[in-house]
Parts: structure tokens; C-alpha cells; sequence
């Protein structure tokens, strides 16, 4: 996802930042909680209460985290007496909108001239669900240079520190949503926290675990929802406005993945499909038509890594998922230097969408014999027990 080095103008170079740095989230021992040694703000809550502009940032094709999250904290200000702006690279998809519902959200690809002017005014930025500024793509630029507070709230690997006065990382959780939850409850009000900022939190957490079928074995996690439906959260609904609102396109895409355009290869264990350029237009691609596409190859039965490939705009998005110890982030990493989790990365290409398929049929075998192979052993040979012993947990 990161191609290249990241420079700030008003924030140090990422170093090797003294422990003292560093500390946990009360009640979160998994969450890294940095404060830049040069940075410009105390707290969260000294930061919040000191800002007269804050501008809430979600990465390049916003997801239901990134939403959700954006969105959540968007509320709870608003819930707190202040106002803020929300801004994407991007357009978010359209079974996200319920959550818009003050329709405050501008993107930067259709109001750059509005977002240039809300930056200028900014004194406090909040970067959700992404660790590192170039993930805003197009609009990396504008945030790098701008002179204010940064603060970062995320769940994905290899944070960029240095770019943030104030910084919450924690890998271990479903989401950005449950980490922001949890920082409510730790670092600010959490009676401040409605139903509608538990509708947002909930919609990222349901779709970063894909609908609680990942990353989502921890007791707390339904201690947190179990709490948010205290404050008024209906999961039916949620559930209802994010998976049965698609586009008629999504499904045709669909369509074509699971038709005409999946590759399996039973013996590395993996998956794979992809959708052209052409096929984009044929079924008239809208934001957000392919996301959790992926997913599909690893519900295979023998396929635990799977991948899925689009082109646009002459440049192709490749998303991974793997099951177990298939590090997909190092296989992201290693070969499109992309990245993101162990078990779902994403990266790009600029060579067109032969190319790229070759390089990564030409990557499996390697990954195979280094990754994918002890990884399914281990897997096959593991323990089939659905529960956990309760002592041990
Ligand atoms: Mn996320």
C-alpha cells in the first residue's frame, strides 16, 4: 500500500522513539498509546477541548471501519458540544450513506477546492482506521503539510508514529471502531455514546470481522456490543442497512467473479479471481460494488489463501485473505509492497492485470513451501474443538 518514503514538514521523521514515549490504554494492554516526545497536545481530552477546527480523516475507499469509526467519533463530539468536518479521498460505498446522517462528509475527489479550504482552518486532525498519511492517497499531500495536531486511532500493522502528536495502536482488535470504543471508555465520556454512534461502531466492527467470522474470538468484543444495544443499538437494523443494500452491480460482479473469472489451485491451497477494466464497465462499477469480494475464495473448501484482483484506471487493487499463520501481509509486502494485516492485506500494481496475475502465480510456489504449507498442516492437525476452555481464556 506504501510506495513511497513519507516526508511531514511539521512532525519529526518516524525513529526509534524512547520507551518513555510509549504507554498502554487503561483496561487495554495490547493498545500502544504514543505521544510524540515534540508533540503539541496532553491528551485526547486536552486536545478535543483546546480545538476550534477538527477535521476527521478515513483512508482511500472508505469501508464500513472507516466510515463507521469516522462517523462514530463524529457523533460523540457533536454529543460533546463541538463541531467537526469528516473528509475522505474518496466516495464511500452506498449501503454506508445511513450512517452520512447529518450529511456532513465531503470527498476529495469531487470538492477539492471545499476540502483545501476546511484544511487550511484545521487545528486538530483525527486519522481513523489507517496508520499512515500516503493512505489518503490523493490527498496524502494536503495532510502532510499541513501544520496542526494529528491524531491516529487504528488497527493495522506498523504504524508510521512519527507522523502523530498523539497515537492509539492496537492489532489485537476486530476494528478501529472497538479500539475507539474502548478509548471512549478510557481516555474520555463514555455517556456520551448514543445509539447512533453505536449503530457506526457496531457497522465497523460487523464488517472488519465480516459479519463475526473473524478476528472476533475476544469476550470483550460482545461485552461491547452487548453494551452499545444498552444504549439504544439495533444489530438487526445495522445488519439490514449494510448487507442487504447492494447495488444491482455488485451482484452482477459478483456474478462474473464466481462465473467466469475465479482460478483455484488446490495444490498451493489458494484461490484467486480478478475483474478487468472490461468488466468493470460491462457490469457498471460503482464505489464499494467490489469490497468483501474476496472473502468468497476462502469459504473454498481446501483454500486458505485467496486473493482478489481489479483493474481501474490502468492501475490494478489487490486484496488478500488467509486463514491460520498465512501471513499475507509479508506476502503483500514481499512482492506489490503493499501490506495491512496477518490474515488481510491489500497493495497495488501499476503493470496491467496479465502481468500482475503472472507475478503472483509465479510467487505462489515459494509462498507455498515456506507459508502455506505448514501453515494448512498446522491447521488440518490443530485441534477441531469449537470452545475454549474458560480457565485458560
Ligand atoms: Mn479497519
Amino acid at each position: 500500500m506504501e510506495k513511497k518514503a513519507e516526508t511531514t514538514t511539521c512532525h519529526s521523521k518516524n525513529g526509534n522513539f524512547p520507551e518513555s514515549a510509549f504507554r498502554t490504554l487503561p483496561g487495554s494492554p495490547d493498545c500502544k498509546v504514543f505521544k510524540h516526545p515534540q508533540g503539541r497536545c496532553q491528551s485526547l481530552q486536552d486536545a478535543i477541548d483546546k480545538a476550534s477546527n477538527i477535521v476527521i480523516v478515513g483512508h482511500n475507499n472508505p469501508d464500513g471501519d472507516a466510515v463507521g469509526s469516522t462517523q462514530a467519533l463524529y457523533q460523540y463530539l457533536l454529543n460533546s458540544g463541538k463541531d467537526a468536518k469528516i473528509v475522505y479521498p474518496n466516495h464511500f460505498a452506498k449501503n454506508l450513506a445511513w450512517m452520512d446522517i447529518h450529511q456532513i462528509a465531503i470527498n476529495y475527489k469531487e470538492h477539492p477546492d471545499e476540502i483545501k479550504t476546511v484544511m487550511q482552518a484545521c487545528d486538530l486532525l483525527f486519522v481513523l482506521d489507517f496508520n499512515r498519511l500516503s493512505r489518503t492517497e490523493s490527498l496524502a499531500p494536503l495532510l502532510m503539510e499541513k501544520d496542526c495536531t494529528r491524531i491516529m486511532i487504528d488497527h493495522h500493522l506498523e504504524p508510521d508514529w512519527g507522523s502523530f502528536d498523539l497515537a492509539f495502536s492496537d492489532t489485537s482488535v476486530s476494528s478501529t471502531c472497538e479500539l475507539l470504543y474502548r478509548i471512549f471508555y478510557a481516555e474520555l465520556c463514555p455517556d456520551r455514546i448514543d445509539a447512533h454512534v453505536g449503530a457506526c461502531l457496531y457497522a465497523g466492527i460487523s464488517t472488519d470481522t465480516g459479519s463475526f467470522s473473524y478476528s472476533c474470538g475476544h469476550k470483550e468484543l460482545f461485552s461491547t456490543i452487548a453494551d452499545l444495544v444498552s444504549k439504544g443499538l439495533d444489530t438487526v437494523k445495522v445488519h439490514q442497512n449494510i448487507f442487504d443494500n447492494f447495488t444491482e452491480s455488485r451482484m452482477r460482479l459478483l456474478g462474473c467473479c464466481l462465473g467466469e473469472r475465479l482460478i483455484v489451485k488446490p495444490e498451493y491451497n489458494t484461490a484467486y479471481m480478478y475483474l478487468s477494466e472490461e468488466d468493470m464497465q460491462k457490469y457498471n462499477y460503482q464505489a464499494g460494488d467490489t469490497e468483501g469480494i474476496v472473502n468468497y475464495g476462502l469459504s473454498i473448501d481446501g483454500v486458505y489463501f485467496a486473493a482478489f484482483f481489479t483493474q481501474r484506471n490502468n492501475r490494478i487493487r489487490m486484496s488478500y485473505r488467509s486463514q491460520g499463520d498465512i501471513d499475507v501481509n509479508i506476502f503483500a509486502k514481499e512482492n506489490f509492497g503493499g501490506g495491512g494485516h496477518k490474515n488481510a492485506a491489500g497493495g497495488f500494481s501499476q503493470t496491467s492485470l496479465e502481468e500482475t496475475l503472472a507475478k503472483f502465480e509465479s510467487a505462489l510456489p515459494a509462498f507455498y513451501e515456506k507459508t502455506i504449507k505448514p501453515a494448512v498442516e498446522k491447521l488440518k492437525t490443530g485441534s477441531k474443538l469449537y470452545y475454549s476452555n474458560p480457565q485458560e481464556d
